[in-house]
């Protein structure tokens, strides 16, 4: 949109007014923060509008990205920057004498969502709707955030994230678009007269879903999408009166045990939890969902039939899976389709996407546990696994033990992948190696019978929030160098190559690393009291804390370096910055170990005069999009360090890229296509391959403690964790060794240490030689386009959801 500063002055004073009475010159950081909060909601109002209308005018196809996890980060300034009124506002708040930062950090960062699959969600919605393409969210609105956290002594403590403590200035409440939802109860098929069956669901209680819209902004293309997010509400006392009758106090828990669906989120992101609460919010927000598309489809005035050609629903991994059987139940139930018609359309219309090949995080429920829950589902569940197993019947070459393996109820359990893949038309990995396994390894016998539902889509990042938001310096060195058409066409950036030997542009990206590095340095002395230097290497791994993301090896080879420092005359190394931020989830004892070894190693490693300041390490604590916001930029060294097959793609290590660091990684997920693009000469890879850890996998012949035994540098390290040379981690220590050398080292930690320090040691060259790390650091930049989550959901659209985008 098109707006003056001194129009734009005129309706922040107005706002003002309206909003509190009083004049701006009078107003608290808090209060300017809502008011032009408000404000840009009111500028997004009238094409959010008409965004719906003129989908509704073409026909659009509509995509729902049906997800569990929006990790959306602070929306004032993205929501700014897509507007196109950034700079106005900007310039007429300086003039006002105010700061837009200032204002900008009073929003509270809505985290709902864990990592890397609730972020993926909304780099899509941002994506989408800068793209042009009809795509909407569909998901919780929790209560509380994933947790903050804090490190106390070292150890991670959680409080509650009471994110709506203050007002959401960005959502609407549709109290006249809540559903019904139905729990519990009991389901069977009654048999009539004309010998048809009807299903009949009793006894059941209904929640009340209502829905909190927030827009999407495309970016300057007048594009509003819509996040719709559920939130659980008591019906009304009599619909559902609890057990033992509604006396007040009934009433009372009884609201309690609703709301308690929309409370929070959970905050594991790696086991598969089998809570009947988290099952319960899995077909809350998927049962609203699908009523209300199925509502808005009927609304067109269209046949059923042409349902799948109007509406493309994705299941981001297998979280939102009852939505299969839940369309199935809709079509039949209420519409009165028969079962072959319903089956059509549904997997038309379904496709899904899996972030994992650990096998305890797939999601399977009790057979018991859904029939209690819900017992019509099941029965459609049902239902669909016995015509699976039927359809095999006429066929011979086809082993009865597969049929077993790859049907959707066997031991007692409903397998939630298993449903998705035969309920869908697609199924994709999140980058080319994890398909690749996928079809060879963890799902191949469903490769054997549906080669033509998978498909490869590597993640990819908003461009606009990861450089444009978090990196303006280097946005605005792109825009004076190549041009602004990277902001649009962000596969534009190849046009730095041009560059990557230039004097001026490799000292102003150093320049521009070292004002971010410096920002990030105040950071840290301001929240750590660590004095770091922003001259030293920036090294950082920031990202959930799990085992198998070996967050300690990089603790390691920095208990490495020390020992040597302080033991051997002839060390030498860069000083270098070891920058950490990561959440365990709250269960996941081992994790919360490492985060207490990194502290403790921290603690003791920035203290030791013999260090001199050569090493220093830094735990930020609550690592989040904010942190992540002014973290990424002021790297230097990417540490992408999984152990290779585990991470499905990684999406930090994009992000990264595109501001310049160089990736130290393992040929895993992602890093892979990375390397691809920005060529070996740009990036450090070290570690096993991925056949050697298959092979190990499954034949074993792995022996950790062989290598304690034969690598000194190994059984130095490691006998530092148990002797008392790093203070405070009596437990830890022994807890960690035993990991590593009792329990065979379940992550190859200890067979590519070797590796991992010549790798390090081959990075430390590459940086003493600025000349050459300027230019990496700019290939690295101007490769980066492709991991723009632009190209990823044009990929999804052309080859899943089958959708167009409309002209802008
Ligand atoms: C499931 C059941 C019960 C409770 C929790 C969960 C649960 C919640 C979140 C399971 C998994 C998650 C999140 C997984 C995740 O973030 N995976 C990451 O997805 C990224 C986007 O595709 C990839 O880049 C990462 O490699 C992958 O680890």
């Amino acid at each position: 949109m098109i707006i003056s500063k001194a129009q734009f002055k005129k309706d922040f004073q107005k706002k003002m007014l309206s909003l509190y009475s009083q004049e701006v010159e009078d107003s608290s950081n808090s209060e300017k923060y809502f008011a032009l909060g408000y404000l840009v909601k009111d500028y997004i109002s009238e094409n959010w509008a008409k965004t719906a209308r003129k989908y509704e005018k073409y026909g659009e196809k509509q995509v729902y990205y049906f997800s569990i996890e929006f990790l959306l980060g602070r929306l004032l300034g993205s929501n700014l920057l897509n507007l196109g009124i950034r700079n106005t506002v900007n310039d007429a708040l300086t003039e006002m004498g105010i700061d837009l930062n200032d204002i900008e950090k009073i929003e509270v960062d809505p985290g709902l969502g864990n990592g890397g699959l609730g972020r993926l969600a909304a780099c899509f919605m941002d994506s989408m709707a800068s793209n042009g393409i009809p795509g909407h969210g569909n998901g919780i609105r929790y209560k509380y955030g994933l947790f903050q956290q804090k490190i106390v002594g070292g150890y991670q403590i959680e409080l509650p994230e009471n994110w709506l403590r203050d007002a959401n200035v960005w959502e609407v409440r549709k109290p006249d678009h809540a559903v019904k939802v139905r729990f519990y109860g009991d389901a069977w098929m009654k048999p009539e007269e004309d010998g048809e069956l009807t299903p009949i669901h009793t006894g059941y209680q209904e929640v009340l879903a209502v829905p909190y819209d927030t827009p999407l902004v495309g970016y300057e293309n007048k594009t509003i999408n819509t996040l719709r997010l559920w939130s659980a509400e008591i019906d009304s006392v009599d619909s559902g009166i609890p057990a033992g009758g509604s006396s007040f106090r009934n009433v009372l828990s009884y609201k309690r045990e609703i709301e308690s669906i929309s409370e929070v989120l959970y905050p594991d992101d790696s086991n598969y939890e089998g809570r009947l609460l988290r099952l319960k919010q899995e077909y809350f927000f998927v049962s609203a969902g699908v009523q209300t598309i199925l509502k808005q489809f009927k609304e067109l005035g269209l046949p059923l039939s042409e349902f799948g050609e109007k509406v493309a629903i994705h299941i981001n991994d297998t979280h939102p899976a009852v939505a299969i059987p839940e369309l199935m139940r809709l079509l039949m139930d209420e519409e009165g389709l028969e079962w072959e018609e319903a089956w059509r359309i549904t997997q038309a219309t379904m496709s899904y996407t899996n972030h994992t090949i650990m096998s305890e995080a797939l999601e399977k429920w009790p057979i018991d546990m859904m029939k209690q829950l819900l017992p019509r589902i099941l029965l459609i569940i049902q239902e669909i696994d016995r015509r699976y197993r039927e359809s095999f019947v006429l066929s011979t070459d086809i082993n009865p033990s597969v049929i077993e393996r790859t049907a959707i109820i066997s031991d007692g359990y409903v397998k939630m992948a298993h449903l998705c893949i035969i309920g869908s038309h697609s199924i994709n990995g999140v980058a080319k190696l994890h398909t690749e396994l996928l079809k060879k390894q963890e799902l191949k016998e469903f490769y054997q019978l549906y080669p033509y539902k998978f498909n490869n889509k590597t993640n990819g990042i908003t461009h606009r929030r990861w450089l444009m938001l978090a990196n303006p310096e280097l946005a605005a060195l792109l825009d004076k160098t190549i041009g602004d058409s990277w902001r649009r066409n962000p596969q534009d950036l190849k046009l730095l190559k041009r560059y990557k030997r230039d004097d001026n542009v490799q000292s102003e990206i150093q320049r521009i690393k070292l004002a971010n590095k410096t920002r990030l340095a105040e950071y840290i002395k301001a929240k750590n009291g660590i004095t770091v230097d922003p001259n030293s290497i920036f090294d950082i791994q920031v990202k959930r804390l799990h085992a198998y993301k070996r967050q300690l090896l990089n603790a390691l080879h920095i208990l490495y370096q020390y020992i040597e420092l302080v033991t051997n005359p002839e060390f030498d190394m860069l000083p270098r910055t070891y920058i950490f931020g990561a959440k365990a989830a709250p269960g996941y004892y081992y994790a919360k170990e490492i985060i207490k070894f990194i502290n403790a190693l921290g603690e003791q490693v920035n203290n030791d005069p013999r260090v001199k300041d050569k090493i220093k390490v830094v735990f930020l604590e609550n690592y989040g999009v904010t942190l992540a916001e002014m973290i990424i930029p002021a790297a230097e060294v990417s540490e992408q360090i999984s152990t290779t097959t585990k991470e499905a793609s990684g999406t930090s290590n994009m992000k990264f890229m595109m501001n310049g660091a160089i990736t130290l990684a393992t040929l895993d997920g992602a890093n892979v296509e990375i390397l691809e693009e920005v060529g070996a000469p740009n990036i450090v890879i070290f570690g096993m391959s991925e056949q050697e850890v298959l092979n190990y996998y499954r034949n074993g012949g792995y022996n950790s403690r062989e290598l304690y035994n034969s690598d000194p540098r190994i059984k130095a390290v490691l006998d530092s964790l148990v002797n008392g040379f790093i203070k405070d981690i009596a437990t830890e220590g022994r807890d960690i060794f035993m990991s590593l050398i009792d329990y065979n080292d379940e992550f190859f930690v200890l067979k590519d240490f070797d590796s991992y320090l010549a790798a390090q040691k081959r990075l430390e060259d590459l940086y003493k030689d600025r000349f050459t790390w300027n230019k990496m650091a700019i290939e690295n930049i101007s490769s980066s386009g492709v991991f723009s989550a632009d190209v990823t959901v044009k990929q999804y659209a052309a080859g899943i959801w089958d959708t167009r985008m409309i002209e802008r």
